[in-house]
């Protein structure tokens, strides 16, 4: 085994001899793409499960099945869920029920006295509601859910006790593609790209279409498809040159509900249509992109939009013709209204020179302080799209006081779920924990229970979407230099959501690491329902991916044990790296690997400020940069003072000496050396937990992954040696435990 079918393998069902009866036939009665694609998903998932193809019928057949459909279209459908159930399904949400589940109001009107023995039915207002429906089953049936369907009982599935209501809590749920048409992967840690090769499409469509599998079996519903740095020949994409591509590639992903958005170069109109400008504020601009989006979308009709990097890590943007990011970011949704296109513009904007320049800016401030003051001047069809943290997906940041800040205006959360900081896919680190504590996390920006997953899921400052009330808005910005009046439009609820940087590629495994599949399933499925906890969904993930692998008794304790070494794993890579939420320590440009002062002297706003008598950025108001101030009260105080700022963040907000103490009561040096020794032992009892299964696992995902932990270990160890040696030589304070420090 590769892993390549990841948690989809619906490994045959030992315990169960045949296909339950209701599975015998499949109804599908719409002729609708993507209830054709749930059709046979469920037909491949039960054919591998049960040894035994079901049939798919366009009528209800007087023997017991499953029917797939919407409420609108599927009249036998819709009668098994009274108006008020309907109602609660949302646009992309489903309904399963299995005759099992007696429903009260209609036990007498509406079981249908043909049907004999049971039968099940999977239900949405859209096709897209129903595939999720399908996968969701299937997770029952595969026995990663916890349910009272048991997937061993043949007893259990001839008549199953289903009765599920699941709506996704955010309507955007996007994965981000650093791909490059060299074939390459920004920041790609398993492989080539799945979708280019030597400046051209992939010719795998198969590949493509195993992808958007998984992306769909999670409730992934937006993608782009190339890098947010646009170089030389991703900015002709929206060119006659490479649409048709495009659209092959939309065709594809559509057939699994699944939008796709290309990246753009701001200076398309110069570097493509020969103009002089980019100003958006020209109308000449303005007009060739209106050309542009009637050119792409009729190659494309149902292309989602733009992802928009500008202005930012020398990516050219509206700043260089003086003007802000609502003008570029409204000429560009302007041009995308008229075909329903977004444009999602991204927030990771500094200027990277700026904290060499001059030690009182912050590269942590600089979100907020560019996109505060343009609350409200974006047009409805613009979403910003916010890093969860200040910096760069370190290991360990506060989470980004621009959430919350923003009222009016729609905003995406950007996750990553390539391991750019967090051991490149070469170590583990489960990052579901790390983005619940984001999801968590309380803004305070109307009082308490504004968290960060009620912003963006857009519950707490959007309208409904039919509401499109208007509203004028008066803004100064930056030293008053100008001021804007226009209409700007009410948030909506649809233009929310989650966005995460993908970690796949060609790999055969497609994340490089096998256990880095997690991240891949928890982000789609945290994106779904922020509320599944991290256990929950390692637990989910664990199952599907490796039971029926060995014996049945062993793999009783293969599941717990697996579940574990993920929940643990990010506190682990924490504590054998920068400590204490400094971030960075890594070496410069490929960011792997240990180097303390590998970006302390250089100019990209890294710093971690170590002498011989501390550590630590001060971003206090009263002393520091004043980031600790952009947060809402009480986040404000509580960062600004060593006496309340939480350890895990002292070092990101305080420069205090090695003797500070914490409030664990151990002093900054002490607590170093001492997760630095204990998390390099537990990097090494991650490698012994592995061996300690060999039995229980097919050999081929054994090998590959002990690989993975065996260097993890080493690593580790040099991310030990080199930390402490550098505190030691820089404090002269000995470790109370007298270890080997040199
Ligand atoms: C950083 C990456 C860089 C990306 C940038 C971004 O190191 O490669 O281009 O983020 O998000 O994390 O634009």
């Amino acid at each position: 085994e590769s892993g390549y079918d990841a948690w989809l393998h619906y490994r045959r069902n030992r315990k169960v001899k045949n296909l339950p009866a209701w599975c015998k036939v499949i109804v599908v009665q719409e002729a609708d793409e993507v209830l054709h694609t749930a059709a046979s998903e469920l037909q491949h998932g039960l054919s591998s499960m049960f040894g035994q193809q079901p049939r798919i019928s366009a009528v209800p057949v007087s023997a017991p099945f499953i029917a797939l459909g919407t409420f609108q279209e599927h009249a036998w459908v819709a009668e098994r869920f009274s108006p008020e159930e309907q109602a609660e399904v949302s646009t992309e949400g489903y309904r399963i029920r299995g005759m099992g589940t007696p429903n009260p109001a209609h036990s007498t009107s509406h079981d249908n006295k043909d049907i004999k023995g049971t039968h099940v039915t999977v239900a949405g207002q859209t096709s897209k509601g129903v595939l999720y429906g399908v996968f969701h089953l299937l997770r029952y049936l595969q026995g990663g859910l916890d349910g009272k369907l048991d997937p061993t009982s043949e007893e259990s599935l001839q008549a199953p006790i289903l009765d599920v209501l699941s709506n996704p809590a955010n309507s955007i749920r996007m994965i981000n593609h650093w791909d490059n048409m060299d074939g390459s992967v920004e920041r790609g840690y398993a492989g080539a790209s799945i979708f280019y090769d030597n400046h051209a499409f992939t010719t795998n469509m198969d590949r493509l279409r195993d992808y958007a599998r998984l992306l769909a079996s999670v409730g992934i519903q937006a993608l782009s498809i190339n890098n947010v740095n646009v170089h030389h020949v991703e900015t002709e994409l929206i060119t006659a040159t490479f649409l048709p591509d495009v659209a092959r590639v939309a065709a594809v992903f559509r057939a699994y509900g699944i939008q796709i958005y290309l990246s753009i170069n701001y200076a398309s109109p110069i570097q493509l249509g020969g103009l002089t400008t980019a100003d958006p504020l020209d109308p000449g601009v303005a007009e060739w992109w209106q050309a542009k989006a009637r050119e792409v979308y009729a190659a494309v009709p149902d292309l989602g939009g733009f992802v928009v990097k500008a202005d930012s890590e020398n990516r050219p943007g509206p700043f260089s013709y003086g003007r802000h990011h609502a003008d570029g970011a409204n000429m560009l949704a302007d041009a995308l209204r008229p075909y329903g296109g977004r444009v999602i513009w991204r927030c990771f904007v500094y200027d990277c020179k700026q904290d060499w320049r001059d030690r009182k800016t912050d590269r942590a401030r600089a979100a907020f302080d560019h996109f505060k003051p343009l609350d409200g001047l974006f047009r409805d069809n613009v979403i910003l799209q916010i890093k969860n943290g200040p910096m760069d997906f370190q290991v360990r940041e506060p989470v980004s006081p621009l959430f919350g800040a923003l009222k009016a205006t729609q905003v995406l959360l950007e996750f990553q779920i390539a391991q750019e900081y967090t051991g490149q896919q070469r170590h583990l680190c489960y990052l579901v924990p790390q983005w619940k504590e984001v999801l968590d996390f309380d803004t305070y920006a109307q009082g308490k229970g504004s968290t960060i997953k009620r912003i963006v899921s857009g519950a707490l400052h959007s309208k409904s979407d039919s509401v499109s009330s208007r509203r004028k808005a008066i803004v100064h910005v930056g030293s008053g230099s100008f001021q804007e009046e226009q209409t700007s439009p009410s948030p909506k609820r649809g233009n929310y959501g989650i966005a995460a940087v993908s970690n796949i590629g060609a790999d055969a495994n497609w994340t490089g690491h096998l256990l880095a599949q997690s991240n891949l399933y928890g982000y789609g499925r945290l994106a779904w329902d922020p509320e599944l906890s991290a256990d929950e969904i390692a637990n989910e993930w664990v199952r599907l991916t490796f039971s029926g692998q060995g014996t049945e008794d062993a793999s009783a304790d293969l599941i717990p044990a697996i579940k574990q070494m993920l929940l643990d794993s990010w506190n682990i890579y924490e504590s054998y790296t920068a400590p204490l939420g400094v971030g960075w320590m890594v070496s410069p440009g490929h960011h792997y690997g240990p180097d303390v002062d590998g970006y302390e002297y250089s100019m990209w706003g890294t710093y971690h400020f170590a002498d011989c008598r501390g550590i630590g950025v001060d971003r206090t108001t009263a002393t520091g940069t004043g980031y600790a101030g952009q947060y809402f009260s009480p986040h404000a105080d509580i960062y600004e003072s060593t006496d309340t700022c939480p350890d895990e963040l002292l070092l990101f907000f305080h420069h205090v000496p090695y003797t500070h103490t914490l409030h664990s009561g151990q002093t900054v040096i002490q607590h170093i050396y001492d997760t630095h020794f204990e998390g390099a032992e537990r990097a090494a009892q991650l490698k012994d937990t592995w061996i300690s299964l060999r039995e229980q696992l097919n050999e081929g995902i054994y090998e590959q992954v002990l690989e993975r932990l065996e260097h993890q270990a080493e690593h580790a160890k040099e991310w030990r040696d080199r930390i402490n040696t550098y505190f030691y030589r820089k404090s002269g304070i000995a470790d109370q435990k007298n270890r080997p420090i040199y």
